[in-house]
């Protein structure tokens, strides 16, 4: 490294182009990488540099058979949806139906050079499920980011459905122009296809249109399949024409480019690093990244534009505004960066402030909601609607691993661990659960044409509800809002602890919902996307078989060859309460009313909420 350290300054000094003396000897593209950070203090790298760097791995065989060992066992014992997944969809959701272990299978038979190609290949069968909360990942294919500075957006014009330039950073120009063509086909028809194949979040394709639109397409985790794109434009009636533009990688984190200065030192730094010196990027809290840029530029707007009263902005938390005659709540998350009452106090704070201004009707804009702590949607639960149930009921499908698992919780009482059910009860009953055989019942369903048991349905203790009850009661007087008075705004990414509240919201209050963007010709579109149940990732199921003394048994899985590989999965279900057999993540649930997005609600989110507001009380 020294010698590249001297060439450095002397190519500086006669000003030739450093990119190209540093690295057009250097075969590994991870060192390549180094070279460009330490030589520029860059942060973006060329599609080759990324490309050679994550292909440096060949895959080894034993590697693939326990990667595949290890899911299976996860899988099999404990991902709670594993035979509802393979019933075909209900009308209005698009995704696969399959037998997750039998397609895990296959890969024993399959033949990868790469660990890239493999763990690509293994990740995209997770995402067919388009399950937002099952996701298996290695550490060392998450570091960059592919963009090419343009993003998108999609407007309905005379029935026809466009797609528009949102941003270009880099000619500014492009803005507002159409995208006629994407490489050389239609690109709708593009932008369509990627939500169908390669977005997960959601099983309800139009919702994944929507996030295609919002960060997908542009923002690339995987390598895109060749180093360039063609977007073929027209502006203002003028005459179409194309512009090229290359994939740039980018790595935000200097910590994480600081890790390596080679391929061997990015596997055993990055891939698979010693214990306790991880850092993990998951591509959850990427998109949680994105989805505080897309906030923060809202808020910007916000900020400048006179027609809205800012009432009150919890953090990044929730926002509250005044608009004509009517108020915003806009919550961005169910995870506070803390955790405090003092919060929660200047959330109802927010709400008293509302109603004070003396607004009568209120849009709940729930849009680019991830989720977040289940503890949250019980508190906008019971501070919204007092008078309902707070919450659904959960179960759990009882395999042999799990049953044995949840049976010696039941015996040890370990501290945080994944199967403790000591916070439930008996849904039915109340009452608390006195064995382990007194959680399991006796509950067979034939789900996928496959017989399993499920436990019996539990749900949270009125004792941890009531602390919370009494909590919102000492502080206030309740929200003088009917559910009537409500509607529930969102582009269908309201996702986890976020779709407990719409659903709760909508189940038992009858609240109307609204839900914009999506593809026009498909006539729903649901309002929110994965509530899933309880997720749980890799490390803390081990760590809790540790503590169980499970981890050496036969039946259980053994951790992932490599530190750096990681999967999360719900193990329990949640349940409407109306329809007890619906388990929700499967029940399409579509919006009342339906929005598009324009050329000017895209850049103004206060026209959207107008446009939503006007909604309110009129015939569904
Ligand atoms: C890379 O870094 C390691 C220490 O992390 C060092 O031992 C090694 O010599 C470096 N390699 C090169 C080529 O500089
Ligand atoms: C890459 O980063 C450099 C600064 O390090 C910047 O000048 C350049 O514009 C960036 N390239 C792209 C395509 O963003
Ligand atoms: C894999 O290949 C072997 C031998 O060709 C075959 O016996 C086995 O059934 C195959 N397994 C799967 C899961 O396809
Ligand atoms: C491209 O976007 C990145 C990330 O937002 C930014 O850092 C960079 O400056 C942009 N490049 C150009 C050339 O505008
Ligand atoms: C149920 O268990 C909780 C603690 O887990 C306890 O506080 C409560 O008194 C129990 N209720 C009954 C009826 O035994
Ligand atoms: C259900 O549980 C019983 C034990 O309670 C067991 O005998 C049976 O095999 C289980 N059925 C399935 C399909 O796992
Ligand atoms: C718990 O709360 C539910 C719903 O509010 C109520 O029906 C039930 O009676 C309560 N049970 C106990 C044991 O307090
Ligand atoms: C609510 O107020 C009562 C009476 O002042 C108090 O005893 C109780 O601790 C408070 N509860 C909470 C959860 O703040
Ligand atoms: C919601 O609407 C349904 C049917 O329209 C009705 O049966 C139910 O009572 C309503 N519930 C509430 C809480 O208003
Ligand atoms: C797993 O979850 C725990 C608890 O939420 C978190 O601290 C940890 O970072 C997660 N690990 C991975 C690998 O995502
Ligand atoms: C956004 O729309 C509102 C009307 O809903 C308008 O008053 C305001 O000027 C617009 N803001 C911008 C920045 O265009
Ligand atoms: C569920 C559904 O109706 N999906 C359709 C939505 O629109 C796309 C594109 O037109 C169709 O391919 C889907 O079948």
């Amino acid at each position: 490294m020294i010698f590249y350290g001297v060439l450095f300054t002397v190519l500086v000094a006669s000003g030739v182009n450093i990119q190209y003396y540093i690295n057009s000897h250097v075969p590994d593209g991870c060192e390549r990488i180094h070279n460009e950070f330490i030589a520029k203090q860059t942060t973006n790298f060329t599609y080759a540099d990324v490309t050679d760097c994550y292909k440096s791995f060949p895959l080894d065989k034993d590697v693939a058979s326990k990667t595949i060992d290890t899911l299976t066992g996860l899988m099999g014992g404990f991902y709670t949806f594993l035979d509802k997944a393979k019933e075909s969809p209900q009308p209005g959701f698009d995704f696969k139906a399959m037998d997750l272990i039998a397609e895990l299978e296959l890969f024993r038979n399959k033949s990868y050079t790469t660990l890239y190609d493999f763990t690509i290949d293994v990740e995209h069968l997770f995402n067919d499920l388009k399950d937002a909360h099952t996701n298996f990942g290695l550490n060392c294919f998450t570091t960059f980011t592919f963009y090419t500075n343009m993003t998108f957006y999609s407007v309905v014009n005379d029935g026809e459905q466009k797609i528009k330039v949102f941003k270009d950073t880099i000619d500014r120009s492009n803005i507002d122009c159409e995208v006629t063509h994407i490489d050389g086909q239609k690109a709708f028809q593009v932008i369509s296809e990627y939500a169908k194949n390669s977005v997960y979040a959601s099983r309800d394709l139009g919702v994944r249109f929507n996030i295609a639109l919002l960060t997908s397409f542009a923002l690339r985790y995987e390598i895109p399949k060749k180093p360039d794109i063609t977007y073929t434009l027209k502006c203002n009636n003028a005459n179409e024409f194309d512009v090229k533009r290359s994939w740039v990688a980018f790595c935000s984190s200097r910590t994480f480019l600081n890790k390596f200065n080679d391929s061997k030192s990015y596997f055993d730094n990055v891939c698979n690093p010693i214990k306790g010196n991880r850092q993990l990027i998951s591509s959850n809290s990427k998109f949680q990244e994105i989805t505080n840029i897309i906030n923060s530029a809202n808020n910007l707007l916000i900020e400048q534009d006179l027609s809205i009263t800012i009432i009150a902005v919890v953090d990044n938390f929730v926002g509250f505004y005044k608009m004509d005659d009517f108020g915003v709540v806009k919550i961005l998350t169910e995870e506070p960066t803390v955790l405090s009452n003092a919060i929660l106090d200047s959330v109802i704070a927010g709400f008293k402030r509302l109603a004070n201004t003396g607004v009568k009707k209120v849009v709940l804009d729930l849009s680019d909601n991830i989720g977040g702590y289940l503890y949250i949607s019980i508190f906008f639960n019971l501070l919204l609607f007092p008078n309902t149930y707070t919450y659904f009921d959960f179960d759990t499908r009882i395999s042999e691993q799990m049953r044995l698992a949840i049976t010696e919780q039941f015996k040890r009482a370990t501290k945080n661990n994944i199967f403790d059910m000591k916070s439930y009860v008996n849904a039915k009953t109340y009452a608390n659960f006195t064995s382990a055989n007194d959680i399991f019942g006796n509950n067979v369903y034939t789900r996928g044409g496959v017989i399993g048991n499920y436990s019996n349905k539990y749900t949270l203790m009125n004792d941890s509800i009531n602390e919370m009850s009494q909590y919102i009661q000492n502080l206030t007087t309740p929200v003088s809002w009917k559910p009537e008075n409500y509607i529930i705004l969102t582009n269908g990414l309201c996702g986890s602890s976020c779709a407990i509240i719409a659903e709760h919201a909508v189940e038992f209050n009858n609240v109307t919902t609204v839900a914009v963007g999506g593809i026009a010709s498909n006539i729903s579109l649901s309002y929110s996307s994965f509530p899933g149940g309880t997720v749980i990732n890799s490390t803390q199921m081990f760590d809790s078989l540790g503590k169980l003394g499970l981890l050496s048994n036969n039946l259980m899985p053994k951790p992932f060859p490599l530190t750096g590989m990681s999967i999360t999965f719900p193990i329990k279900e949640v349940y409407s309460k109306i329809n007890p057999d619906e388990i929700l993540e499967f029940a399409f649930k579509p919006a009342n009313f339906r929005l598009f997005y324009d050329e000017k609600n895209i850049r103004n989110i206060t026209k959207l909420w107008s446009q939503a507001a006007a909604l309110i009380g009129s015939k569904r």
